[in-house]
Formats: C-alpha cells, sequence, structure tokens
C-alpha cells in the first residue's frame, strides 16, 4: 500500500498531459474549421522554402482587410526574413541592427522608395498599399536582396524547408490558390482550384513549380 501511495502521482501526471494534449487538439481543430496544407516542389521533386501561397475566394465577394504591422530587419549585411508576404496595405518597418549603415531602394512598379542612409529604427515605416511583387535593395551593399509579395487576401502562408504551409480559411468552399516563388520561371504552373469540403479534416494540394535555369557564372548557382 505504501509503494501504491508513492506511484499515483506519475500516472495522475500522465493521464492529465493526455487530456491537455486531447483537449489543445480539439481546440485548434474548432478555431480553425478550414485549412488547406500544401506541399511544394520544384521540378526536380525537391521540396521548396519561400515559396509564398495566398487562396482567393471563388464567391467574388471582397477578401476582407486585416493588414497586419510586418518587420524587415538588417543583420549580418542581410535583409531578414528574405521572402515576406503582407496583405495590400500592411506596413513594414525596417529595423537596421548592424552596426553599419543601410541605404533600402525599390523600383518595383507596386511600391517605390528610397531609404537613405539610416542606422537603427530611423527608416521611415512604408505602407505596402498595392498587390505585386517588391524587390528591395541597398545602395551600400549589392548583394542584399529581399522580396515582398503584396497579395489582396488574407489568407496566406510560406513553405518551411520542408516545403510545406498551411493557410488557415474562413469557410469551406471554392478558391484559387496561388503560388509564387522568386526564382519560378516566367511559365511555372502557378495557380490552380481549390474545393475546401466542409469539415475537420484540411483539404490538401500540392506544387510542382519550376525553376528559372541557373544563371552561367553565377558560384551560387
Ligand atoms: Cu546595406
Amino acid at each position: 500500500m505504501g509503494n501504491n501511495c508513492d506511484h499515483p502521482p506519475i500516472f495522475m501526471n500522465l493521464a492529465l498531459r493526455g487530456a491537455i494534449v486531447a483537449s489543445f487538439t480539439a481546440l485548434s481543430q474548432a478555431a480553425f474549421a478550414s485549412s488547406v496544407a500544401v506541399q511544394v516542389h520544384d521540378a526536380a521533386g525537391k521540396a521548396l522554402a519561400d515559396v509564398v501561397l495566398y487562396a482567393e475566394p471563388d464567391n467574388g465577394a471582397p477578401a476582407p482587410k486585416s493588414p497586419k504591422a510586418a518587420a524587415i530587419e538588417q543583420r549580418g549585411l542581410k535583409f531578414l526574413p528574405l521572402v515576406s508576404v503582407v496583405q495590400a496595405g500592411s506596413q513594414i518597418s525596417f529595423p537596421n541592427n548592424d552596426k553599419v549603415r543601410h541605404h533600402i531602394y525599390s523600383f518595383s512598379p507596386a511600391k517605390k522608395f528610397d531609404q537613405k542612409l539610416y542606422s537603427g529604427v530611423a527608416a521611415a515605416t512604408q505602407v505596402f498599399d498595392k498587390a505585386g511583387t517588391v524587390v528591395l535593395g541597398c545602395n551600400i551593399h549589392d548583394r542584399m536582396v529581399a522580396y515582398v509579395k503584396v497579395v489582396d487576401t488574407p489568407f496566406f502562408a510560406k513553405t518551411d524547408a520542408q516545403g510545406i504551409a498551411r493557410i488557415e480559411l474562413p469557410a469551406a468552399g471554392k478558391y484559387t490558390l496561388k503560388a509564387w516563388h522568386f526564382a519560378m520561371a516566367a511559365n511555372a504552373q502557378a495557380e490552380q482550384a481549390l474545393l475546401v469540403p466542409a469539415g475537420d479534416a484540411p483539404a490538401t494540394a500540392s506544387f510542382r513549380l519550376a525553376m528559372k535555369p541557373p544563371v552561367d557564372g553565377d558560384p551560387g548557382n
């Protein structure tokens, strides 16, 4: 009996842990009744990270506006993250966490701006209000590059190192699912119809994106 009295706490902990895991699972399924899990590979079958995926509802209703603030920092003479996705109307700040100054610019039609030399958080926040692709560079450091994909929908995600992304959706129904990668070929098949069935199980989709051929003489390729 004495032994038994020492052991119950262990069993209770295990049971409690199981109950907590189960209730978290139930909660997350309830909160996101509809979603789509997307797997992206390149033409050779290699998982592709940093692919922007976004879903536009097919019912013609305007997408809800919920722009969120984002940040692209500079650290180690790099922009971080390399790829950002925001809904049109979102603000992006550019904290400089390097000891040197940077000078950010974009010539992209979707968002042109020029942020003269600065350090710390002196750079003005920029509003990205037009859908499109924005390429950022630094006038001082030629190798610095970042991409901002501005989309007209709040339903988006970016693939992880395994080439997987999950987009939470407001409801079951028909969507157009689009993919974008900064190095994809102009003729890449980057759009597909998506039917999200009612129910708890996520819909699934996959893309096989053709990439641009490597540039001759580029040691990175
Ligand atoms: Cu720089």
